[in-house]
């Protein structure tokens, strides 16, 4: 396939990758591992989300700590999204993941009882009193699960200041929060009437917007493709006509009905332009009637290419 074309199936993917980036980054929090973040702590200004792991499960052996702190005057709400660790064996967790209510894990924990397993005696969020929360994520040797997902906000309570947006229980947080598809109020009121809400209307229209430009695209690398075929086309006739000998006394026969030169011979020896662009040069077609259908191309004497 020409350059050109390759160029443009380059540029095609990077318009695909460059829009999907922009979709994700309209429409998507920032997301991290607890894994990558261990011993360390983690400043956020509106919200986030943490994975427990990069992988499918979680790691074995570790003890892993993270504080996730909020802007002053604000206080943690985690919110947890997913959560499977290995259940208890007779009533003693493994595998878990502890809350503790300050900068470390020295600060008693808000959960009371270590977190494993999964199901309804994990809780929905936790809120830290300050504006530091520490998690710590403890497993053994053996089993592991597929984890949790964490969304992390940084909240204060009513009365609001700013623009800020006041969910239904009490709390703020920021205006850039709503309709985002993520619960960051903890019950969900700042996803609530996003039809007629202008932020989520922003950003349908930054994704109708990137999806439409990127069918442009295909569109326009498809008619491409099209232009190219129809031009390669007609430079292949061009190429039979101006450069093929058909002089019979050389040996070579008449092209009948059935031409037997291929469009592939053709694209086989395009890519030597002296075939067709020095006068010195000649192309000639023989074909051995006898095996029917079997076509070679030649050089004339006194040519070292080769075909
Ligand atoms: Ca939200």
């Amino acid at each position: 396939m020409a350059p050109r074309v390759h160029q443009a199936q380059a540029f095609s993917f990077y318009c695909i990758i460059v829009l999907s980036m922009a979709i994700s980054k309209s429409n998507g929090l920032t997301l991290e591992f607890m894994e990558l973040l261990c011993g360390r702590t983690y400043t956020f200004d509106t919200s986030f989300q943490m994975d427990s792991g990069t992988g499918i499960t979680y790691k074995n052996q570790l003890d892993c700590s993270l504080t996730v702190t909020a802007p002053s005057g604000h206080f943690v709400l985690a919110l947890i999204t997913r959560f499977e660790l290995e259940a208890a064996f007779s009533g003693t967790c493994s595998d878990y993941l502890d809350f503790h209510n300050g900068t470390d894990t020295s600060a008693p924990k808000l959960n009371p009882t270590d977190l494993c397993g999964w199901g309804t005696n994990i809780p929905s969020n936790l809120t830290s009193s300050g504006q530091s929360m520490t998690l710590r994520l403890v497993t053994d040797s053996t089993g592991v699960y597929h984890g949790f997902n964490i969304v992390f906000t940084a909240v204060y309570s009513e009365p609001c200041t700013g623009s800020d947006f006041a969910c239904a229980n009490q709390l703020c947080i920021d205006p850039s929060l709503r309709c985002d598809n993520y619960d960051q109020c903890g019950d969900k009121s700042d996803e609530d009437n996003c039809d007629s809400y202008g932020g989520s209307s922003s950003i349908n229209v930054a994704m109708v917007a990137a999806v439409a430009a990127t069918g442009v695209v295909v569109l326009a690398l498809i008619v491409g493709v099209v232009v190219y075929k129809v031009r390669d086309r007609s430079r292949w006739k061009r190429f039979v006509n101006t450069h093929i000998d058909y002089d019979d006394e050389d040996g070579i026969v008449e092209p009948p009905p059935s031409y037997p030169i291929t469009h592939k011979y053709y694209k086989g020896v395009r890519g030597q332009p002296a075939l067709y662009t020095s006068p010195g040069h000649h192309v000639k077609v023989t074909s051995d009637t006898s095996a029917g259908s079997s076509t070679e191309i030649q050089m004339t004497p006194g040519s070292n290419e080769t075909v």
